[in-house]
């Protein structure tokens, strides 16, 4: 009997897109123009069987989640980015949250006797939250519970922090390190292409500060994530660039674990004006981004933005990670029209949605080590 990839191959006439699923058959890397052609012409059944063959090559069944929870010290920034729902600008600080350290492990601390393994920590840009604010929050919760593996700080918060504190990048991360930080999350990168940036996230850290930051800590031991916000004014073009930049870091450094597009949406902000992207654009990129990425071990639907049925979707499309269980305080995407207002799923839903779609639900930590395997499961203890 043949596979679905065969049937594929000897069934698509176009000689380039004939060609593009041998390769992905042998295992061989795919060109920028293979890419670029994905995404003019190819279906959505023809990326989705390529893609899907390589993530059951690479994960079988095995679909990844964790139990995290989220911590945004602030939504005040001094930056301006188009496309965010969640920032108030320094100057009308009054209408934001800043938390105090204290509050933050509050928070920490309300999760004792969980089984929680991350705690992820993202959020705007204040300019009174400095080096020194973060060290002593890192290690306050570093000490408080030793287990917690800290995933903290954007590229652009870092960079911001470090340029304060007058720190190389390399002498930032180093200190961050030593405070307890143990990996970054992949937000900031959003299109790194000049020509959309500058219109979209013109006042922040560029590409090529953003790739530094997350080069430097990889050489440090450290592993990070890379996003790309897709779905709004970019072209196809820029998308492979945005790829292709984060392809050559990963074959220097092998420091990224998944990948994450983030589907730009569009309630108040900026950019109310530009529609969101179909869920057939949707899976097209996820399919094309597993394929083109073929360096990068994961590919995560954040199901808190794409909405929990889609994200189960996309477990068709490539995607073997659905993120955490999160909890009740992520607001990046309900303040920017994301169907899931309260972003909460309990580790019994998330194992639920994967077996729906008949996948093997296995929760890992943060650098995807088993932690337990549901697939014959028996929902207990959660
Ligand atoms: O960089 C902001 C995005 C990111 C909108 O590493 C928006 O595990 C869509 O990076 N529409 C921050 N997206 C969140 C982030 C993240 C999330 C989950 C997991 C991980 C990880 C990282 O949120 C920003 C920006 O690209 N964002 N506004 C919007 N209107
Ligand atoms: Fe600030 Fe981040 Fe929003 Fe940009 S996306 S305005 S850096 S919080």
């Amino acid at each position: 009997m043949s596979s679905a990839i065969d049937t594929i191959i000897n069934s698509t006439t176009d000689t380039a897109l004939k060609a593009i699923a041998k390769k992905v058959k042998d295992g061989t890397r795919i060109s920028n123009e293979d890419g670029l052609l994905l995404f003019e012409i190819g279906s959505l059944s023809f990326v989705g069987t390529l893609a899907n063959f390589i993530r059951e090559k690479l994960h079988g069944n095995k679909t990844f989640f964790n139990r995290n929870f989220h911590i945004e010290p602030t939504n005040v920034c001094v930056f301006s980015c188009a496309f965010c729902s969640y920032s108030r600008l320094y100057a009308h600080k009054e209408e934001g949250w800043e938390l105090s350290i204290s509050q933050m492990l509050d928070i920490v601390k309300s999760y004792d006797n969980k089984p929680v393994t991350e705690v992820h920590i993202v959020g705007g840009v204040h300019p009174k939250m400095n080096m020194a604010y973060f060290k002593e929050l890192l290690q306050k919760i570093s000490s408080h519970r030793p287990d917690l593996h800290i995933k903290a700080f954007t590229a652009v918060e870092l960079d911001y922090m470090f340029r304060k504190a007058k720190l190389t990048v390399e002498e930032g991360m180093l200190q961050l390190k030593e405070a307890g930080l143990q990996s970054l999350p992949g937000g900031g990168a959003e299109i790194f292409h000049p020509e959309i940036r500058e219109k979209i996230a013109g006042d922040k850290v560029d590409a090529e500060g953003w790739l530094k930051i997350h080069e430097t800590a990889h050489h440090l031991g450290m592993h990070s994530n890379a996003t790309m916000l897709y779905g709004h004014i970019e072209s196809y073009e820029h998308r492979i660039d945005h790829m292709h930049r984060l392809r050559e870091l990963q074959d220097k450094t092998s420091g990224f674990n998944t990948f994450i597009p983030l589907k730009f949406r569009n309630a108040n902000n900026d950019m109310s004006h530009v529609p969101e992207s179909s869920i057939t654009e949707d899976m097209r990129l996820y399919a094309i981004a597993r394929i083109y990425l073929d360096n990068f071990p994961h590919l995560k639907a954040y199901w808190p933005m794409l909405g929990r049925h889609n994200a189960q979707l996309s477990l068709a499309f490539g995607v073997n990670d659905i993120d955490g269980t999160i909890d009740d305080s992520t607001k990046i995407y309900s303040m920017a029209g994301s169907e899931e207002q309260t972003p909460t799923m309990t580790t019994e839903e998330l194992v639920t949605l994967i077996n729906q779609v008949k996948r093997k639900p296995v929760e890992r930590d943060t650098l995807y080590n088993v932690i337990k395997d549901y697939s014959s499961n028996v929902l207990s203890e959660v």
